[in-house]
């Protein structure tokens, strides 16, 4: 949330709150409808009385714009981040020392051309020491943390027209016997594709 521009103010109050919603005691500051189990879906957060729709959906005021949360996050994952695909800000979560120039050295590596016309990517987690800039300390940092495959995929399918917008989202998982549904809801449609002057009906 501090790479997003929050205050550690807000990064603190809200780590609190989903703190009290997930853990399975009672006793918190943030326990009023929290489930005390583990989030099913990214949006649950907005539940949170921490949780502001500017801080999930981002905002802009005079001319700046804060991102918002829940594009950096999920509820499905193997635990680690895909050092191939991750953006700079989910980078910059891995460690301390992991600056935005370290993260975008990163990325810039990704965006090089390989020996096969292809853009480079990572083959195992030691090709990240070809990056000068992931230093031993950074490396030593964060490579228990990080993978170079990723195991969830998410995908969102949406219909629009001038006055209706539809859709629907499915996450699977890619395990060693195939590909499997984990997740499905039927009426998703993200807030992000809904132009303003659009409503559901
Ligand atoms: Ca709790």
């Amino acid at each position: 949330m501090k790479t997003l521009g929050h205050t550690e103010e807000t990064a603190n109050d809200l780590m609190e709150n989903i703190a009290d919603y997930l853990d399975e005691n009672t006793q918190g500051e943030y326990e009023t409808d929290a489930r005390n189990d583990k989030f099913i879906m990214p949006e649950e957060l907005l539940f949170l009385e921490k949780a502001t729709e500017d801080i999930i959906y981002g905002k802009t005021e005079d001319d700046k714009t804060t991102p918002g949360l829940l594009q950096y996050i999920t509820t499905w994952s193997s635990g680690q981040i895909n050092i191939n695909t991750a953006s700079s800000e989910v980078l910059q979560c891995l460690s301390d020392k992991m600056t935005p120039e370290i993260a975008n050295a990163i990325i810039s590596y990704r965006q090089e051309t390989g020996e096969n016309g292809k853009p480079k990517s990572f083959k195992n987690i030691q090709d990240l020491r070809l990056v000068t800039e992931v230093a031993g300390e950074v490396f030593a940092d964060i490579s228990n943390y990080v993978t170079t495959t990723s195991t969830y995929f998410s995908a969102i399918i949406t219909c629009q027209n001038s006055k209706l917008a539809k859709g629907s989202r499915t996450v699977l998982q890619r395990t060693p016997k195939g590909t499997k549904q984990v997740f499905f809801d039927i009426d998703y449609t993200p807030k992000a594709i809904i132009r303003p002057e659009i409503k559901n009906e």
